[in-house]
């Protein structure tokens, strides 16, 4: 079968559905082709932590009433160290911004829904998508879907299809530069039936590792143990889970972490990777297909929406006008951003980590960074501007 659309997307994760609506809203058709099932996705446990930019997106296009209800404003964070919390207060240090506790799934199922209600092609369950023709006028996606082969001819393609898609490999590997690194750590990620044991999320620092304690809502519990690169989700029975988070978020004055039935658990590695340019032809690629975080920074989802934000904007420049003048600076605008956020991550993730190299000099100096950034103003500002994403680049 064939068949025709002005911007054909891979991938129903944040930036394909978010640029599915944005698209929408500016009179684009698209189509959305995604490889997993619509209950797969709506379930992925992930991000959880939306920057001002992106929970004000979601409200000025319409699909923020439930992200209203049920988001958990956080107007700070602590960052725990040598038995002790400290909060940076975001809201005082940037004249406001916050940041906003919401599942990505939750995301990803209010853009679903707002995407089908209003009559949208997202297909799930399709196979085999492969890119073609990105060079010309006309490149087209094949597919199968419910067992029929599909060409769908394009005006342009979006490969919003994350870090294992198959949009970046449809660009020749000689007209790409591809930055990576691999941290030698991962996170071993939790989701706890129970209350959170505190109201903002804990960034800890322990001789043992780092732990984060984050959460979903006031009955459910995120939490997340450093591993090693080497271990696998056996070698971390809940009792062991439990343990070192206790251990590893413990105050001298007595922080109580309570525990729950365990609903989800997964290791997340921590890595970071950039394609540049993040354009060929007329493929472009969004989020995690572009570049991934190490997620210390919370950083990916926003950047996702980011991206398809400044895409979204170019393309209707581009049937407005004729214009090729914003989508030729597409891959630069982002870039930008990507970047900072890449640096920010980086930072973040060395500040808190136990590093297999370490020596004892290594932690004294993370220590030391550790009470410049609580203590000093300007270092605090400089990560809550970074962390609410309300920096300009
Ligand atoms: P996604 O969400 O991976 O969506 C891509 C979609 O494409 C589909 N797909 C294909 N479809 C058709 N054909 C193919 N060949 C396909 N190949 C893939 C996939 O099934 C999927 O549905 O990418 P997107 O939209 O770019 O969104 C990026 C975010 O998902 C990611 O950056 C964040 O989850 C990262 N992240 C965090 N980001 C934040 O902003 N704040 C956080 O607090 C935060 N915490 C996290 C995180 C990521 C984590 N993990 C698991 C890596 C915490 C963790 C533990
Ligand atoms: C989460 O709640 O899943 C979360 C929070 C902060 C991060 C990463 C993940 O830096």
């Amino acid at each position: 079968m064939k068949s025709r659309t002005q911007v054909g997307i891979i991938g129903a994760g944040p930036a394909g559905l978010m640029l599915s609506h944005l698209l929408a809203r500016a009179g684009i058709d698209s189509v959305v082709l995604e490889r997993r099932s619509r209950d797969y996705v709506e379930k992925r446990v992930r991000a959880g932590v939306l920057e001002q930019g992106t929970v004000n997106l979601m409200h000025e296009t319409g699909v923020g009433e439930r992200l209203a209800r049920e988001g958990l404003v956080h107007r700070g964070v602590e960052f725990r160290f040598e038995g002790m919390g400290h909060r940076i207060a975001f809201d005082e240090l940037t004249g406001g911004s916050t940041i906003t506790v919401y599942g990505q799934q939750e995301v990803v199922k209010d853009l679903i829904a707002a995407r089908l209600a209003a009559g949208a092609r997202l297909h799930f369950e399709v196979e085999d998508v492969s890119v073609h023709d990105v060079g010309s006028s006309t490149p087209r996606l094949r597919y199968t879907v419910n067992g029929e082969s599909v060409e769908l001819e394009c005006d342009f393609i979006a490969g919003c299809d994350g870090f294992h898609g198959v949009s970046r490999e449809a660009i020749p590997a000689e007209q790409l530069v591809r930055y990576e690194r691999e941290y030698p750590f991962g996170w071993v990620g939790i989701l706890a039936s129970v209350a959170p044991s505190a109201e903002e999320l804990i960034y800890a620092s322990h001789d043992r590792g780092f732990a984060l304690h984050s959460m979903r809502s006031p009955t459910l519990t995120r939490l997340y143990v450093q591993c090693d690169r080497s271990d696998t989700i056996e070698d971390w029975p809940d009792d062991r889970i439990w343990e070192e988070l206790h251990l590893r978020l413990a105050t001298d004055d007595g922080f109580a972490l309570t525990e729950g039935p365990i609903v989800e658990k997964g290791i997340a590695w921590m890595h970071s990777a950039v394609t540049e340019p993040m354009q060929y032809g007329r493929l472009f690629l969004a989020g995690d297909a572009a570049h991934i975080v190490p997620a210390t920074g919370a950083k990916g989802l926003n950047l996702a929406v980011a991206d398809v934000r400044v895409l979204a904007g170019a393309l209707d420049t581009w049937y407005r006008s004729a214009s090729p003048v914003a989508l030729a600076s597409y891959s630069d605008t982002c870039l930008r951003r990507v970047w900072r956020a890449q640096h920010f991550s980086y930072w973040m993730t060395t500040m808190l980590h136990k590093f297999p190299a370490d020596d004892a000099v290594q932690r004294k100096l993370q220590i030391a960074q550790l009470r410049w950034v609580v203590s000093s103003r300007a270092a605090a500002a400089s990560l809550a501007e970074n962390y609410t994403g309300v920096v300009e680049v």
